[in-house]
């Protein structure tokens, strides 16, 4: 398949990127290499040492023979051009990751909530928009979040997408419906993907496009079977305040004697994947199109679910780090339960690969590698989700941000 792959140079899209290319696809990134200038705007960089994404492909056709080109697009605002170069290159498929994907960037001020809305909504419309005008049937593959659903505890598993309801009739009967499972967005960043849902129901109904959306959870790990074939295909590995994610961000600090920065009681439950298995995913939603006409496809894409502390007690355990309970910046259920429905990608053969004591020391020893290129006074983690919040927080990890540790 000739495959876009928009955002192919940030942390999934460029693993996922060399998997397709590996499986024989022909591969266009197209990216306004945005994350790069976060990067630059934040004064930080990925620990990993990140080559150029024109070096990158580079690097890739001397390993394998295979091309992967880059285009530098910027879909949010580059409208004419991003319908030139879909007019010109007609792809079987799109892969969508071309959005701000941290929470905590996007509530980072007025500023940066405007950047995310207006950044995200306009890229996935301006492609939806695009694939109508040109009458292109390219299945289109979005990373969508779990986020999407919220974090209550409901006591019932959270299906995929779809939730069947009762609704009372005028004349007292219950008609039967299958709705979208009611959003719930916890940050900027999440509404946005929870935005993004109505484009696409919008789209599937008035124009048959067809589309795919994966809801996914936190992403673990750095490597994949492919980055790991050459040093300068390494993909970037965030461990700051605003991009790292949790457990990554707990391997992290694990490697630089840094405590594990656990937000409030830890008692948040969230679902999580590992990159290997978010690439394989995106391949098998890939191979399994919806039918013209037909709803939005949506998966759960996620392999299973951990409580923040427990996370934080299991890295403590291997490495004898310490744990710090910090003051929550984000307002959040301090506590809840999460259970999930991933039935699709497992019926389509997804073998998870779940939480391992040796994959992780793994990744505490690619940390410690680069532990060099670590900004310690970057690891806190200072947005804060409302200014009542920001008032009670202090940034200061080193001094009195510190609360206790254990
Ligand atoms: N947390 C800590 N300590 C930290 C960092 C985070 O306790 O040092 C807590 C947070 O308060 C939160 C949980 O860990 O309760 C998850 O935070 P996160 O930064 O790992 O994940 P999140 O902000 O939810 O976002 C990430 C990705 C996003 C993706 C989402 C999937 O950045 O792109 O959509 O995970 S999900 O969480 O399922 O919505």
């Amino acid at each position: 398949m000739k495959i876009a792959v928009m955002g192919g140079d940030g942390f999934i899209g460029w693993p996922t990127s060399l998997h397709l290319s590996d499986a024989g696809h022909d591969i266009h990134i197209l990216d306004n290499l945005s994350r790069r200038w976060i990067d630059t705007e934040l004064g930080v960089q990925s620990l990993t040492p990140m080559d150029s994404i024109q070096e990158r492909t580079r690097i890739w056709h001397a390993e394998t023979g295979r091309r992967i080109h880059f285009n530098l697009i910027d879909l949010a605002k580059d409208y004419e051009l991003l319908k030139k170069w879909l007019a010109d290159n007609r792809p079987d498929a799109i892969v969508h990751f071309a959005e701000q994907r941290a929470a905590p960037y996007s509530m980072k001020s007025d500023r940066h909530k405007n950047y995310t809305v207006n950044n995200n909504v306009n890229a996935t419309h301006n492609l939806l928009n695009a694939l109508v005008e040109l009458q292109l049937d390219a299945h289109l593959v979005h990373l969508g979040t779990m986020g999407v659903y919220g974090y209550s505890t409901v006591g019932a598993a959270i299906p995929e997408g779809y939730l069947r309801v009762g609704i009372e009739t005028a004349d007292g009967q219950t008609a039967s419906q299958e709705i979208l499972y009611p959003s719930n967005p916890g940050s900027i960043y999440h509404l946005t993907k929870c935005l993004d849902q109505l484009l696409f129901h919008f789209y599937a109904k008035n124009d048959a496009l067809r589309i795919t959306d994966l809801h996914q959870g936190i992403v673990w790990g750095t490597h994949t079977e492919q980055t790991r074939r050459h040093a300068q295909l390494i993909n970037r590995f965030d461990y700051d305040g605003d991009y790292g994610t949790v457990l990554n961000r707990f391997l992290i600090q694990a490697a630089i004697g840094y405590p594990l920065t656990v937000h409030g009681t830890g008692g948040q439950t969230r679902a999580f994947i590992h990159i290997q298995d978010s690439v394989r995913c995106i391949e098998l939603a890939l191979k399994n199109p919806p039918a013209r006409g037909a709803r939005v496809e949506i998966f759960n894409q996620m392999t299973e679910t951990h409580r923040v502390r427990d996370l934080a007690e299991i890295v403590a355990k291997i490495t004898g780090s310490a744990i710090a309970w910090m003051p929550n910046p984000r307002k959040e259920a301090p506590e809840n339960e999460l259970i999930v429905r991933n039935d699709k990608f497992r019926d389509l053969g997804l073998d998870p690969t779940t939480l391992k004591a040796g994959l992780m020391s793994e990744i505490v020893d690619i940390a410690r590698k680069f532990a060099y290129r670590v900004d310690r006074a970057r690891v806190p983690a200072v947005s804060a989700w409302t200014k009542d919040i920001a008032a009670t927080i202090n940034p200061d990890l080193e001094g009195k941000r510190l609360k206790s540790v254990s």
